[in-house]
């Protein structure tokens, strides 16, 4: 282990407990490419040299490093880009370690650009190894980190009614669908580093096309109709695709917020497509909108005091966002106060809300399979809190492995157990399965009846489907690349036999990549993953042939930039998983 990096690690040990992440591994043994092997952590001369004249960057703390005004501003757009997601806006943490100036003036810059550069084994990328930045912005962001955060603008209803723009209004739309594909099988694909979705189609594999959307796009999700796609860019611009048109095309945009990653529209009986909503990051909000033309209708801050300790939080993100099928309500997590929102949207000018107290840093969920329950991680508390939507009412909070990330997390009836639930964990190598149905199987309900083992840690997506006997899982976020690039597929009449592991980016032919959010096909006996490559470099789509487990078809092609999630038409608009 080399001494920079030894050193770090005692520093961040001697930091307050939410600091003190599990750092166990040696940073590897990679340098930046184009230097020579050791320059990197060695350090340099002052960050500063060479710049005698340049507008200095005037801090607040005067125990911050010197940055000059040009390196201050590189250093807010890449944080914002690359790191408020995980360490908030305001840098008092969530997913990621809280960032605060004190702590990490304690640190000093030196051993801040390890961790920038190398990331560590509690989950953070190693920016430097991955070339996404460069020495010179590494050098930055641990000076950066070490100022005081500014505060970025609000975004309130003014700005989103600026910001709004129809561009197909409703009688100007299709009276029915104009195009031959099979909608249900249709798949949105995000390629995340272009800022684009790929819609694919599912029988003849072909993209159908490709469209602009917001910044580093993160999700799509689909009207209870299947007719309109709505997508959220990490900049909070919201596309609405019409499905309809003879080419699907952007129909409404707005821009939410700066730092968005939620969307959902209504699916309650009566309100088909009606309404939709969208969660931010910054502001901490959300926002109701009309689900026809993205026209914004209310904005509710989100800002309060956290369920446990009743602190004030000046950040509370939306995080997860689903919508109920049994009553007009939005399900709103809000992560770093551990609300549960239960928003009624059936009158919006006496908006009626349910508060539940789940867990502290709630991220991302899905629904069991009655639809009744909403199964959300906690993950920086180890735990899936379980909201009862029927009742209104936190039904349990049940402890599960390490950071816990299902996406929306798979659903079978266990030849044991019944009715479960299932999550893989960021933080370790295990499956957590709950059993979800206190009515039937009461014993088992809200308690983990199994814990499976999966091929490595760093999981962030599982999925089965209704028809189909397996349980994929990836290990997308493990630093290995074996690992990273293969999955587990376990046999859900036999959970006693250990998980089939496949490497699918060598299947695909692919080198570098990491392989990550299974998806099946409307009938339920394809599964399809990403090969998530370099931004410059290839990446693919693998369908796999879910009863056989074998090689059905690889998607290549040169559009595919970074592809991440996919979601089906009629599984996402169903709620199938
Ligand atoms: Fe996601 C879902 C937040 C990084 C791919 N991600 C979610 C959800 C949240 C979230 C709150 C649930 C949305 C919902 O259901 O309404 N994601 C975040 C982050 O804050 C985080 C950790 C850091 C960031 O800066 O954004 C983050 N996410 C990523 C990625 O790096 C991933 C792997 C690749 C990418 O495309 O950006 C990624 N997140 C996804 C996907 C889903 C998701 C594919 C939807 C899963 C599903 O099946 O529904």
């Amino acid at each position: 282990m080399n001494t920079t990096f030894r050193n770090s690690l005692a520093a961040l040990a001697s930091l307050p407990l939410a600091m003190s992440v599990a750092l166990a591994a040696e940073p590897p043994a990679s340098v930046t490419p184009g230097t020579p092997e050791g320059t990197y952590i060695q350090g340099g001369g002052s960050s500063l040299a060479g710049k005698a004249g340049a507008d200095m960057y005037q801090s607040v703390d005067p125990d911050a490093p010197p940055m000059t005004k040009a390196e201050f501003d590189q250093g807010r757009q890449i944080y914002f880009d690359r790191c408020a997601g995980c360490h908030g806006v305001l840098r008092k943490g969530a997913t990621g370690k809280p960032l605060l100036p004190k702590d990490m003036q304690a640190i000093g810059t030196e051993s801040l650009k390890v961790f920038v550069h190398y990331g560590t084994p509690g989950g953070m990328p190693g920016f430097g190894t991955a070339n996404e930045m460069t020495e010179q912005q590494v050098d930055i962001m641990a000076r950066y980190i070490q100022q005081t955060p500014p505060t970025p603008p609000e975004w309130g209803m003014k700005e989103m009614r600026e910001s709004w723009k129809l561009l197909v209004p409703v009688d100007k739309r299709p009276k029915k669908q104009m195009n031959k594909l099979d909608l249900p099988n249709l798949f949105s694909v995000t390629l995340r580093d272009s800022g684009e979705v790929a819609l694919i189609d599912g029988d003849s594999k072909k993209i159908v096309t490709v469209l602009k959307t917001g910044f580093a796009v993160h999700i799509s999700r689909m009207s209870k109709s299947g007719r309109y796609l709505y997508t959220t860019g990490r900049d909070g611009l919201i596309n609405l695709i019409d499905l309809w048109m003879e080419t699907p095309q952007t129909v409404a945009t707005i821009r939410t917020g700066s730092d968005a990653r939620s969307i959902d529209t209504s699916k309650f009986k009566g309100y088909d497509d009606k309404l939709a909503i969208a969660g931010t990051y910054w502001p901490p909000a959300y926002v109701l909108m009309d689900g026809f033309t993205l026209e914004p209708l209310k904005v509710m801050s989100t800002r309060g005091y956290t369920y446990d300790e009743q602190e004030y939080h000046a950040e509370p993100r939306v995080a997860s966002i689903v919508s109920s099928h049994i009553k007009p309500e939005f399900v709103v997590n809000v992560k770093e106060t551990g609300k549960v929102l239960l928003v009624d949207y059936s009158d919006l000018k006496n908006l009626k809300t349910t508060e539940i107290e789940a867990e502290r840093f709630l991220h991302d969920g899905g629904w069991d399979s009655s639809k009744r329950y909403f199964m959300v991680a906690a993950n920086m508390r180890d735990t899936v809190s379980v909201v009862d939507t029927k009742e209104g009412k936190l039904a349990a909070n049940v402890k599960v492995g390490s950071k816990p990330h299902p996406g929306r997390g798979a659903n079978w009836n266990d030849v044991k157990y019944g009715p479960v639930w299932a999550t893989g964990h960021l933080g370790d190598d295990t499956v957590a399965v709950i059993g979800t149905d206190p009515a039937k199987h009461k014993a088992n309900a809200w308690k983990v009846v199994r814990t499976l083992k999966n091929h490595g840690s760093g999981s962030l997506f599982i999925k089965t489907h209704p028809k189909s006997s397996n349980l994929w899982v990836d290990a997308a976020l493990s630093p290995e690349d074996e690992i990273q690039q293969s999955v587990s597929v376990f046999d859900l009449k036999n959970l006693d036999k250990p998980a089939q592991v496949i490497n699918l980016a060598k299947l695909a032919g692919i080198s570098q990549g990491r392989v990550a959010h299974p998806e099946y096909n409307r009938a339920g006996d394809e599964v399809w993953f990403s090969v998530w490559g370099p931004k410059d470099g290839e990446s693919a789509i693998v369908v796999m042939d879910d009863k056989t487990r074998k090689l059905k078809a690889v998607i290549k092609d040169k559009r595919l930039v970074t592809p991440t999630g996919k979601f089906n038409v009629y599984n996402t608009q169903h709620d199938v998983y």
